[in-house]
């Protein structure tokens, strides 16, 4: 009886918020078996927060394109609204079954009218929309929502019509003029994120529309910053979009590079296409060379500088945790591994993981955290690619810990500051297509989702394989 009630009270102590590094001491460890049953969670648990987060968004801010859930209104990202959450919802909807709420945002599809007088940051509009809308077309195969996928992909293109070929930070929906970060005509320069995460919502694109156009535009601008890669191979984190200068030295796989890599690799999945094959093969031999490094024992990737490989930063930001999930796609499990333990372990200190940690320093730069998937999508990829019981634990872990720290009467928020908790009003459109995507699928029958079907693109819109034929693809994408 004594041991039941100290079990008990450790997994208690345990999952609550900030917990790991704090109450080690003084408590018997609860065998695994305990810990696991209790911090499993269920299919149905997903799919009823998912449902009571996305009524929250309906009855709140609807007409908006995200969901500020504690002062219970909406805002938007622009002037008008883009509907940006219900085109992120809708495939984790679906997938859930969630068959009214999903139709009701096809039909808001529907009558979206894209001629908008303002302009939109192409990087974020390409992967919640285009690639919301494309998710909604590869599910339904209504041919109306790829007539609307196509018009806003026609949208976005004159961006790419830069002297290099990488696109301007920002588009007019309606008239095609484009922006820089500071205004028209102004700050022409971009992450490398913002210049190369096209391949994948451009490929689909093409393939549907069998118009080779997209893809080639797409294609274009990672081979423009692939081919502006250093002496010793590495491309640096920003660029001048009509010079092609890089107005950075730095290089990583942090937030403003993270996407260039992943598509490198996810796109040649879908479409496999030799030359993006052989970037990316060059490219992750340079990440394991240059950014990789053991520190007191653990895997970390490090900023270092473009031209010599030196480190310059040892700091991770929580959107890096996507690349264990890479690695072991890859077929790189030992690496895959290592880097996840590392996350694993960052969360562990917190009960979060903050925006910016300093590995070196031990200490945060950055403390906020806003619901991000990153960390799940690995430690789903892992438990799929390997089997091993301790990524499904590492997930009810995590599925806990956002619930105790995030959950409130209407939905989830953000966290200002992971060491004290507070709250942040904030529900980011990802929560809906990623965070709770991940939690779900993780824990789902095989027959309601298998893996091995998929490919999600960075907004963890799922894309089935089976849906791209090999016979056809080199020519609706203009592959050689
Ligand atoms: C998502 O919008 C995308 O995954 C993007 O590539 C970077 N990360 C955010 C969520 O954290």
């Amino acid at each position: 009886m004594k041991s039941i009630i100290i079990a008990i009270l450790t997994v208690t102590i345990l999952v609550s918020c900030n917990s790991s590094e704090k109450n080690k001491e003084n408590i018997d460890k609860p065998t695994k078996d305990v810990i696991v049953d209790t911090l499993a969670y269920d299919a149905d648990e997903i799919k009823t927060e998912m449902l009571r987060s996305w009524s929250a968004y309906k009855e709140y801010a609807w007409g908006y394109d995200v969901l500020l859930p504690l002062s219970k209104s909406g805002y938007n990202w622009y002037e008008e609204s883009l509907g940006i959450s219900p085109f992120d919802a809708y495939s984790t909807l679906a997938l859930m079954a969630l068959d009214k709420e999903a139709k009701e945002i096809e039909e808001y599809a529907l009558s979206k009218d894209w001629d908008q007088d303002i302009y939109v940051q192409v990087f974020e509009v390409n992967i919640r929309i285009l690639g919301g809308l494309l998710a909604i077309y590869d599910d339904t195969k209504n041919k109306e929502i790829l007539e609307k996928a196509i018009d806003f992909g026609d949208r976005l293109l004159p961006a790419f019509d830069s002297p290099t070929g990488i696109p301007y930070h920002s588009v007019n929906l309606k008239t095609g003029k484009t922006s820089g970060n500071l205004g028209e005509g102004k700050g022409n320069i971009v992450n490398t994120a913002q210049a190369a995460t096209y391949l994948f919502e451009f490929g689909i694109l093409s393939y549907y529309s069998k118009d080779p156009k997209y893809y080639q535009a797409a294609k274009k601008a990672t081979k423009a910053i692939f081919e502006r890669k250093s002496e010793i191979g590495l491309p640096g984190d920003f660029i001048h979009v009509e010079t092609g200068e890089w107005t950075n030295n730095w290089s990583y796989l942090q937030a403003g590079m993270d996407s260039y890599y992943e598509y490198l690799f996810k796109s040649n999945l879908l479409f496999p296409d030799p030359e993006i094959e052989e970037i990316w093969e060059y490219s992750l031999e340079k990440i394991n060379q240059y950014y990789a490094e053991e520190y007191n024992g653990k895997q970390f990737y490090a900023c270092v500088n473009m031209h010599t490989g030196e480190i310059v930063k040892r700091s991770m930001s929580l959107y890096d945790a996507f690349f264990p999930a890479i690695q072991a796609l890859h077929g790189d499990l030992e690496n895959a591994e290592k880097n996840m333990a590392t996350w694993d372990w960052v969360w562990d200190k917190y009960g979060l993981l903050p925006t910016r940690y300093l590995y070196e320093a031990d200490s945060i730069e950055y403390a906020n955290s806003e619901l991000n998937p990153e960390i799940i999508e690995s430690a789903y990829y892992l438990h799929e690619i390997t089997g091993k019981q301790k990524y499904l634990d590492m997930i009810y872990k995590y599925w806990k810990d956002m619930k105790s720290c995030c959950r409130n009467n209407v939905a989830f928020n953000s966290i200002e500051d992971v060491r004290t908790m507070k709250e942040k009003d904030h529900l980011a459109t990802y929560f809906f297509a990623e965070t709770l995507k991940y939690f779900y699928v993780a824990v789902v029958d095989k027959n309601k989702f298998d893996f091995n079907d998929y490919i999600f693109n960075t907004e963890a819109h799922p894309f089935k394989k089976s849906n791209f034929k090999q016979e056809n693809i080199k020519k609706y994408l203009g592959i050689n």
